[in-house]
């Protein structure tokens, strides 16, 4: 069975776990990272030397990189499913590639700054002006 190694609270992990829904595709999942570091898997940087989250090991066949697995996922179990031909493919690589070059780092500086710390609420104002250009630029 396909085994996904990564905690559910990551936003990467959570990709996979979406795509696994969309496909129908049953898995186990174990807790990796994050609070739960690499107690669950001492292995780990065997499997990823980048020491991040999410793996997959497909029976043996090991992989990371989230949107390298979605579209492992896809392209192997997905039939056609969330990988159109033609044009509309290019529209979705485009989004994903996107989503890791241009938006991920701005916002991270936002979800760091106004979601994962502990926040009074509403944020106080000294949070705004940390997030500076990439408020706007999500
Ligand atoms: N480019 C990688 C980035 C993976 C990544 O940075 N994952 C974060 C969680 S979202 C991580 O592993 N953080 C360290 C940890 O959870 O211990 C991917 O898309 O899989």
């Amino acid at each position: 069975m396909l085994k996904i190694l990564g905690r559910a609270s990551s936003s990467n992990v959570m990709k996979v776990l979406w795509a696994c829904e969309e496909l129908g595709l049953p898995f186990e999942r174990v807790d990796v990272g994050g609070a739960f570091a690499f107690k669950n898997a001492p292995d780990y940087l065997k499997l990823n030397p980048n020491g991040r989250v999410p793996t997959i090991d497909d029976n043996g066949f090991v992989l990371y990189e989230s949107n390298v697995i979605v579209r492992y996922l896809a392209s192997t179990y997905g039939d056609s499913r969330l990988l159109p031909s033609g044009r509309n493919r290019w529209i979705g690589e485009q989004w994903m590639d996107w989503q890791q070059t241009t938006l991920l780092a701005p916002m991270t500086t936002v979800f760091w700054q106004l979601v994962r710390t502990a926040p009074p609420s509403p944020p106080p104002p000294r949070r705004w002006r940390a997030c500076g250009p990439s408020w706007t630029r999500t």
